[in-house]
Formats: C-alpha cells, structure tokens, sequence
C-alpha cells in the first residue's frame, strides 16, 4: 500500500515539482514591464576622458532607488553587443525596469550599473559595417579603456567600492566575449563574470584561463548563458566543457530563445540577483 501511495505521488507531483522549479529558473511574466507605483532608479549620462582612445566618451550609470552619498556601492559594468553602444540594452533591454522591480520585491543588492560603450575608437557609432575588422578590434581595446579610464572614472565621481569583490563584469555577445576575456584575464579587478551568448571574439579556452588555479580561488561567481537556438552555442559550450574538465566553478544556463533581448533580458534578471 506504502508503495503504491509513493509511487502514486511520484507520478502527480513529480512533474508539476519539475514545472515549478522550471518556472522558477526564468524570470516571471512582467519583470520588464514598468510599475508606476514602485520606486525607481536614476540613468545618469556621464563622460569621461580616455587616454586609451584620446577622447571623451560617453557612458550611462543607472542609480539605484534609495540611493544616497553616504553608503558605499559595488558596480556592475555591462557591455552590449557587436551593434550597439552604450545605450543599446537602455532601447532594447530595458534594464532599468528589470532592475527597479527587483528592487521593489527585494530581491536584489543595491548597485550601480554602467552601460559602458565597448567600441574602443575615436569615432565609436555603430554606423557602417559593424564588423569591419578595425571596430572589432576596438571591442578588444575596450580592455585598456575600461580598466585604466573608465573604472578610476567611476570610482572618483560615485561613492563605490573599489575591490575587486565589489566590482562585477558582464555582457552580451561581442560584450559577453569581452567580459569572459577581461574578467577571466584580469582576476585581481573582477571577481564576479558574465558572458550572455558570447560571441567569436570568446578567446579559445586555454588562452582565455591558462591558470585554472587563480579562477578556482578568486571568482566569486562565472556564469555563462546561451540560448538553445543560439548560432553562437559552441563558443558558450566550449567554455563550459573546458571549465568542466579543469574542475572551474561555474554556472552553465542553457535557456530556450536565439541570440536576443528576450535571452539577454531574462539573463539579467537571473544574473544580477547572484551578485555582490
Ligand atoms: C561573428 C558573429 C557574431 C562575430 C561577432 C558576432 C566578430 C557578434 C554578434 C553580436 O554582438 O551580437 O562572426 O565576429
């Protein structure tokens, strides 16, 4: 009888316990639509002067609601794609809705995010043809701009933490690749890592985590996403498996969806609640 009655609520609860928790792992219907009753956070436009590229830039910063000078905050930088620029996930993405409706449920740590412009030139539009060789190489030279001019920038003008615990890197895309190199490539200055669909400029894994060692010891938190119809799923699959075999902490959220805002968008969601 025992036996029939678990085997019995095996078989009725077992694959709706299976939905729930499935529900659970992607963000409810309605996190990225605007609540007029909530409190909501600030987008400043900032600009900074880059030695790396010889101008100034510009960046937006979004300010938690309840924000005040006298507290400390850690940072998340989050890059955009091969089309875009700094106010690529503003228009599509929406960030600033996900975020304040965390906020209104509690669920997330007060930080700032900077919504940085990840095409290192002088002329940095995303005009023309995007993956002409000299604006993907300035995606790569993003890496000098933002460690040496954008994060002192940051640092100086908002009250935030400085280390490396406090300091969170992640991106879609073009930007998901530079997060996974930057972040993985300069582990003194990011302890948390996000790649979103990473794309081709993804550095091939021996190269992008030579030391297994220093990633075991000092991330707090890798995550790398992809979506299931994704082209783009073997550069996400080849950094997973080689985090796998080098026994490298990390999260590997495969998701259903193509290489777009409503993966990137659910992305935040889930990542940003990880952090800090
Ligand atoms: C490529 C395919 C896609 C590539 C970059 C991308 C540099 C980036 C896509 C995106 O950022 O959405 O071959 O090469």
């Amino acid at each position: 009888m025992k036996v029939i009655l678990v085997a019995l609520y095996i078989l009725l609860f077992a694959p709706f316990s299976w939905a729930q928790q499935h529900l659970d792992n992607r963000a409810p219907t309605g996190f990225d639509q605007l609540q007029a009753n909530i409190p909501h956070g600030q987008i400043d436009t900032v600009e900074y002067y880059s030695k790396t590229v010889g101008t100034t830039r510009k960046a937006l910063v979004y300010i938690p609601p309840g924000f005040t000078k006298k507290e400390k905050y850690p940072v998340l930088y989050l890059l955009h794609g091969i089309g875009g620029d700094e106010y690529e996930w503003l228009r599509n993405g929406h960030p600033q809705v996900i975020l304040d409706n965390l906020y209104a449920k509690g669920k997330l740590k007060p930080m700032l995010v900077v919504l940085p412009n990840g095409r290192a030139m002088k002329d940095d539009r995303a005009v023309g043809n995007v993956f002409d060789s000299v604006k993907v190489q300035a995606f790569a030279n993003f890496e000098k701009d933002l460690l040496h001019d954008l994060i002192p920038f940051i640092e100086k003008r908002y009250p935030v933490y400085k280390d490396r615990k406090q300091r969170a890197l992640a991106g879609l895309s073009m930007g998901g690749g530079q997060c996974l190199n930057f972040g993985l490539g300069n582990l003194d200055e990011f302890a948390w890592i996000g790649g979103f669909s990473s794309a081709p400029n993804t550095k091939v894994p021996n190269e992008l985590l030579p030391d297994s060692e220093a990633a075991k010891e000092k991330l707090q938190l890798l995550w790398i996403s992809c979506g299931t119809d994704d082209n783009l799923m073997n550069f996400s699959k080849r950094t997973h498996d080689y985090l796998d075999r080098h026994n490298v902490p990390h999260i590997f959220y495969v998701e259903p969806g193509g290489h777009d805002f409503n993966v990137w968008k659910n992305d935040l969601y889930m990542f940003s609640q990880l952090l800090f």
